[in-house]
């Protein structure tokens, strides 16, 4: 098994649906990640030293998710110079304090902050950063793009010879 270069990190077991999203396209793509939970406020020791010590085993870059206060992405980029990703979890019932609090690093400690919720844009973006080293991670992330590409042209194709209804009504099967 490869050792993983990617870690997610979430604050609560209750962010996992949301988290596994990220190790789902990260596992399409061949993508070898770790899937730990850690919060910064409730086991802050436990969370600190596997942010620190990251880089030495390998890993090449964080995605950190919580909700609420969502302390955890920022306190990860204060502990390593590893680029970290953040996705702000988002509840019904919540406002937007996850993403507030996310994009509101304090000049000199970068957070790429994703949209809420957005564990395949993370993924992706974990993948791009990969891909500038790594040429056959970068083919397939190409495929990718190309395969999503072509997904809408078919989509346009068939809106324009079967009209927007009957399209409507296939989509909704
Ligand atoms: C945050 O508070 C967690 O990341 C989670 O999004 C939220 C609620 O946590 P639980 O009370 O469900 O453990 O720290």
């Amino acid at each position: 098994m490869k050792e993983p270069v990617v870690g997610i990190i979430m604050g609560s077991k209750s962010d996992l649906d949301v988290m596994s999203e990220a190790a789902k396209v990260l596992d399409e793509l061949g993508v070898a990640n770790e899937v730990r939970i850690l919060s910064a406020h409730r086991t802050p020791a436990e969370m600190i030293d596997y942010v620190a010590s990251a880089q030495d085993r390998g890993l090449k870059v964080i995605i950190a998710g919580a909700g609420g206060s969502a302390h955890l992405a920022g306190v990860a980029a204060a502990h390593t110079s590893l680029p970290v990703l953040s996705i702000p979890v988002k509840r019904d019932g919540h406002d937007h304090e996850a993403l507030f609090s996310n994009v509101m690093m304090p000049p000199g400690i970068p957070l790429a902050t994703m949209p809420e919720n957005g564990g395949k844009n993370a993924a992706l973006l974990a993948i791009a950063i990969l891909s500038l080293s790594d040429q056959e991670l970068s083919k397939s992330y190409q495929g990718f793009r190309r395969k999503q590409h072509d997904a809408v042209l078919e989509a346009d194709a068939q809106v324009q010879s079967d009209g927007w209804q009957k399209t409507l009504g296939k989509n909704r099967g």
